[in-house]
């Protein structure tokens, strides 16, 4: 599974607060046990992860659709084992299934 996503940081692997919160659309790429994150699809051809970013690691990770999210629509909230937690947004409801069943495969 790949595409665009919104991401929000929104708690950090300490417990806290994350310190960059504002929402960024990128390019997921979810292999098994991982997701990485591209500017988009060019840099994704190339290999070079947003920012330099490290992939997430999906060992003991949640996945949960977020309904209680009033601001924005299709959210989904992602759990790490560290504690860490990121918000995505789905373009449309369709979107938000794919990614939630590919979710539950990695
Ligand atoms: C953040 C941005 C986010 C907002 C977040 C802000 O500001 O407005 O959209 O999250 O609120 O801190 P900035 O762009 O200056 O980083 P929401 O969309 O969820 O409201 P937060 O700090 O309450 O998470």
């Amino acid at each position: 599974q790949e595409g665009m996503l919104g991401r929000k940081h929104d708690v950090g692997g300490s417990g806290k607060k994350a310190s960059n919160r504002s929402w960024t659309t990128l390019f997921f790429v979810l292999k098994p046990e991982q997701l990485l994150a591209y500017k988009d699809l060019k840099t994704y051809s190339h290999g070079i992860t947003y920012h330099g970013e490290h992939p997430l690691f999906l060992s003991d990770a949640s996945w949960e659709i977020l309904n209680i999210y009033k601001k924005k629509k299709h959210i989904c909230k992602l759990r790490l084992s560290d504690g860490s937690e990121y918000l995505f947004q789905c373009k449309d409801e369709e979107e938000l299934q794919r990614w939630s069943q590919a979710m539950q495969r990695a």
